[in-house]
């Protein structure tokens, strides 16, 4: 049984990584008025920051056709008997649904679409792991299986400079009464039920890094072995100093550095900082 991973864009995986592990990229896009640009093709993040810098218009995201996604099934079919694809939640995208229709309709492969119930490198942590697991010749419904514990351990924070990005985009859940008193403060930020909810009211950024620090400490307090990921968007050298000093920390916990890319950076805005992790089992 041959089995390739597929993922979308918004894990933000680097592209020598990608090509390594052999996974497979469907972009989402971000549109400037008429003009389409598809992530990890047409724009770069620095591109795309730029661009929200000196635009008149703020961009809005498309997620990928479900011809798209069935055009890169069916070029995989050729050479595989399944696909793992995996996506961002269901509930901030309709990229799983459209990975659901494709998967149903492509011949000669089993399709398994996953939902990750995040974005970002926390999507990609799973996309890794499976990548990992199909090059051991593992089965696909025990990839899965592994996925789904993965996701009992997985935990991800973050907190964005300005939350009105995230209210004009539709994706900021259970907190319409609060939007406007949360836009005076930093509110930290997570995933619940697939959907982005606030997590706590905090006032300042420099109490929303030592409140998601804590929450990593729980977990890695605990547990022999944790990777976790720093996310940021334009915020480099914020985020490589708190690697630093967290690596200092928690040396059972293996950091990496990731960026929110322009489909994510849209309805979060330029500043945002997340820091996402599981403990490896
Ligand atoms: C689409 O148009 O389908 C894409 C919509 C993407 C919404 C993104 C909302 C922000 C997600 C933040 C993820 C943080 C993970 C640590």
């Amino acid at each position: 049984m041959k089995t390739v991973v597929v993922t979308d864009s918004t894990a933000y995986i680097p592209e020598e990584r990608l090509k390594e592990m052999k996974i497979h990229v469907v972009p989402l896009s971000v549109n400037f008025g008429q003009e389409t640009y598809r992530e990890l093709y047409d724009i770069t993040t620095k591109e795309f920051y730029d661009k929200v810098r000196t635009s008149d218009e703020l961009p809005k995201t498309s997620q990928p056709s479900i011809g798209e996604v069935l055009n890169k099934y069916e070029e995989l079919s050729n050479e595989y008997d399944a696909i793992i694809s995996i996506h961002l939640s269901s509930g901030i995208s309709g990229t799983y649904q459209a990975a659901v229709s494709a998967g149903q309709s492509v011949d000669g492969v089993r399709v398994y679409p996953y939902d990750s119930e995040i974005s970002c490198m926390a999507q990609g942590f799973y996309v890794l792991r499976a990548a990992e697991m199909a090059q051991q010749g593992v089965a696909p419904e025990d990839i899965v299986k592994e996925l789904d514990e993965m996701k009992e351990n997985m935990r991800a924070y973050f907190m964005v400079d300005d939350l009105s990005h995230l209210a004009r985009g539709g994706r900021l859940s259970g907190a319409q009464a609060m939007v406007g008193s949360l836009l005076q403060v930093k509110p930290l930020l997570h995933f619940e039920d697939k959907k982005i909810v606030p997590f706590e009211k905090i006032r300042t950024s420099k109490k929303a890094f030592k409140r998601m620090e804590q929450l990593l400490n729980e977990s890695a307090s605990q547990s022999e072995k944790v990777k976790a990921c720093i996310i940021h968007a334009e915020r480099e050298e914020i985020a490589q100093k708190w690697k630093e000093e967290l690596e200092e920390k928690y040396p059972n916990v293996e950091f990496v550095l990731s960026y929110f890319g322009p489909v994510i950076g849209t309805h979060l805005g330029e500043g945002g900082i997340g820091l996402c992790w599981y403990k490896v089992s």
